[in-house]
């Protein structure tokens, strides 16, 4: 029988289809049942602008907001957690304290291509245990338009903390998330606490098991923050250094200290990481070689090495340019003045972005002979950002 026309699964034949889902790799496995509901806060999000530039946020609110405009007829979601704990610190260590700083997830291959091939297989075990036809679903690791972390917070797989990350009680901060919706009718797993009084529009509250704690909120180094639970991405290093492809605000270089791709500020400080176990890394391929570059060998990369070292990760999408801009800010909050060469080399690089961070961070190294560091590639400078960025200092 095809469950997608209307089959409901629950009791063993549920249990069994978490357990070989597990099997493939995914740490956690829960189910909810899918209603409109849920996901008004994104409007308001939006209505505020925390978005920043990623308008394609905007562009698909509609379908984020109801999964039935993704698969016409879904009843279920199957929420999907992959622990990325390292159980050792690998990167970032004290002893590299002076390492510029990855966020946790890019010390691997990008996951969206190695957890893909654990969401196909997921597929052939809906269908020979379920009866769930290909047709009958559709997966989703992070860029598709749902909303991971409500529907991950509805189906008990976490809570929503006040650093708007779905935080595991067994995994703590460290889960990568997916999602399969379904219009099989899978009996749906209980959230992690019932409030008495859920909120009209049936989202969890953010902080549900946070307590008092707002150890996050506090750690935030560019106040990225306006409430608990909302985090506004024009202020927040993982956007500034992933997702913004253009200048990176000057007020926010200072806060953004040796972060070099990401920031997991929030996430290290919470108090929930206690109980995380090492992931088995099923579906992941772990680079903790990433972390082993040093902020010199960063910013004199060349397109071919860093073809080289990055192919197959998520920062290969943040290009070259982008990579030495980040390079750029987190040499001017080194403090270290023997990146000078360095950076007045970048500060006749080909790319504008590039140029204008470069030369930034050469004032904030240079002191009062940055002047004369610069002296020659500001002969030469005729773009308007990048002259923007030697009058602001001097
Ligand atoms: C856009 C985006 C960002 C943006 C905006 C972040 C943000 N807070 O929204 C930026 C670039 C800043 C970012 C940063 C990071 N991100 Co990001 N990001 C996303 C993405 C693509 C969409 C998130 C989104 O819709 N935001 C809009 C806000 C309003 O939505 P929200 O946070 O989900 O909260 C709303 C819903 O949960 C809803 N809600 C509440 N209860 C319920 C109940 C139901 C039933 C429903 C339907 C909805 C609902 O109300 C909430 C408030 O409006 C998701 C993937 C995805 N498809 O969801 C990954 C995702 C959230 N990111 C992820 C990660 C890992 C990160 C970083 C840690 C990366 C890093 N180290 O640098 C940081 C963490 C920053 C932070 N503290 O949030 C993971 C989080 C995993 C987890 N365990 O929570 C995700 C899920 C990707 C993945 N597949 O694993 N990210
Ligand atoms: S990821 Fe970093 S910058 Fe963004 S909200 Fe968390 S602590 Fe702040
Ligand atoms: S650090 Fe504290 S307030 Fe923030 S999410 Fe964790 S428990 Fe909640």
């Amino acid at each position: 029988m095809n469950a997608g026309a209307g089959a409901r699964i629950e009791g063993t034949p549920r249990e069994a289809l978490r357990e070989r889902l597990r099997a493939l790799g995914f740490d956690e496995v829960r189910f909810a049942a899918v209603e409109k509901s849920g996901g008004a806060g994104l409007r308001e999000w939006l209505g505020a602008g925390h978005q920043a530039d990623m308008a394609w946020l905007e562009r698909t609110a509609d379908k984020r907001m109801d999964p039935a405009l993704v698969l016409p007829g879904v009843r279920s979601a199957i929420l999907l957690g992959v622990n990325y704990w390292p159980g050792l610190s690998i990167g970032n260590q004290k002893s590299k304290i002076k390492n510029p700083t990855w966020a946790r997830y890019a010390l691997h291959a990008d996951y969206h291509d190695t957890i893909k091939p654990g969401l196909a297989a997921a597929g052939r075990v809906l269908e020979e245990l379920g009866g769930i036809a290909p047709e009958d679903h559709r997966y989703h690791v992070d860029t598709g338009p749902v909303l991971e972390r409500g529907w991950a917070a509805r189906s008990g797989l976490g809570f929503r903390g006040k650093n708007a990350m779905l935080i595991s009680k067994k995994h703590g901060n460290w889960l990568f998330l997916a999602s399969i919706l379904t219009r099989a009718e899978i009996a749906p797993d209980e959230p992690l606490r019932k409030t008495t009084r859920p909120p009209a529009s049936g989202e969890e509250p953010a902080g549900l098991l946070c307590g008092k704690c707002t150890r996050c909120l506090d750690a935030c180094p560019t106040g990225a923050f306006p409430a608990p639970g909302v985090v506004d991405s024009r202020r927040c290093i993982s956007y500034q250094t992933i997702e913004n492809k253009g200048i990176i605000p000057a007020e926010l270089r200072a806060g953004i200290g040796l972060h070099l791709y990401g920031c997991d500020i929030c996430l290290e400080v919470c108090p929930w990481n206690r109980f995380a176990q090492a992931g088995r890394s099923l579906l992941l391929g772990v680079r903790p070689d990433i972390a082993e570059l040093t902020l010199r060998e960063l910013l004199e990369l060349t397109p071919a090495r860093f073809a080289e070292i990055f192919r197959g990760t998520a920062i290969k999408r943040l290009k070259l340019t982008g990579l030495l801009r980040n390079a750029c800010v987190v040499a001017g909050n080194a403090g270290d003045a023997s990146h000078l060469p360095a950076l007045v080399k970048l500060a006749a690089h080909d790319s504008v972005i590039v140029r204008a961070h470069a030369v930034w961070a050469v004032h904030q190294l240079g002191g009062s002979s940055a002047a004369d560091w610069l002296k020659a590639a500001r002969a030469k400078e005729t773009d308007m950002a990048v002259l923007a960025e030697y009058s602001a200092v001097t």
